[in-house]
Parts: structure tokens; sequence; C-alpha cells
């Protein structure tokens, strides 16, 4: 089933050199609606559970070390594609990829505090939603 809805978190690199503001700037921009927020910190169990997928990846430690430093900005956006559309305006996963104007290229440092999550999928997008979101979290 296709859906018009991602999820995005603006990880702790983000929120930690004030690019809350402009990031959801871009994303308004870009026609996304938000249709849930919250400035939230994931814990060491939330953060190992949410990206369960790369476990068995050299880079998963610093991974979950990362995304549980500080707090990330965690939304659902709703737009028709969201999915495709979204990961097109964050751009590739190593910044140094990523097409001019993107949201990494303009915001990330590297690969691994690359900015931003985008959704891969419309099933990843409905469980990381929920994941973060109560429906009455959601508008
Ligand atoms: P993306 O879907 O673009 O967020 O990228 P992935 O799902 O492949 O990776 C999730 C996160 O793992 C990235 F955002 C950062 C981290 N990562 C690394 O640190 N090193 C890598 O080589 C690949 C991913």
């Amino acid at each position: 089933m296709t859906t018009n809805r991602t999820f995005t978190m603006l990880k702790p690199d983000s929120v930690e050199k004030g690019n809350i503001g402009a990031i959801l700037e871009k994303i308004n921009a870009a026609g996304f609606r938000i249709v849930a927020l919250k400035l939230t910190q994931m814990t060491d169990r939330d953060a190992k559970a949410f990206y369960a997928v790369h476990k068995e990846r050299p880079f998963y430690g610093e991974l979950v070390e990362y995304m549980t430093r500080g707090p990330v900005v965690a939304a659902i956006l709703e737009k028709s594609n969201a999915v495709e559309d979204f990961r097109a305006l964050i751009g590739a996963t190593n910044p140094e990829e990523a097409a001019v104007g993107t949201i990494r290229k303009l915001f990330a440092t590297s690969i691994s505090e690359n900015a931003v999550h985008g959704s891969d999928s419309d099933e990843n997008a409905a469980i990381e939603s929920a994941f973060h979101f109560s429906e009455r979290e959601m508008y």
C-alpha cells in the first residue's frame, strides 16, 4: 500500500548546531505538511531497536552512541509521494555524495553524522512513526 506520509528525525548534530529552524523551513518549503512533531531523546534501547537492521554492521555501536547523545526532533510529514520525495530532499547518506541544495549537503558533517533521517519505505515510515508517536499526537 502506498501512503502519503513519511517519518523523519533531525539528528543530534542538527539540534546541537541550532539547525532545527533552518531544516524545518526547507521541509515546509518543499511542500511537506507537519503531521506530528516533538523534541525527544532516544535511550540506548530505543536506538538499538530503531537501527536493529544495522546491528551486524561495523558502525552500529557508533551510530547508537551518536543517536542517543542528545535530543532529536522527530516528525511525521505528509505530501504526495512522501517517502521518495523526502529521500530526494535530504540527499545521499554520505553528504559528500549528496546533490547540491539537499538537506544533507547543506547541514550534514559526515556519513555518520548526517543531520537527518528519512524513512526508506512506506512500511518503515509507519513503523517508525508508531515508534515515536501515539495516534493522538498525529494531527
Ligand atoms: P539512510 O537511509 O540514508 O539514512 O542510510 P542507512 O539506513 O543506510 O544508514 C542509517 C545510518 O547509519 C546513517 F544515517 C548513518 C549510519 N551509517 C554510517 O554511520 N556509516 C555507513 O557507512 C552507513 C550508514
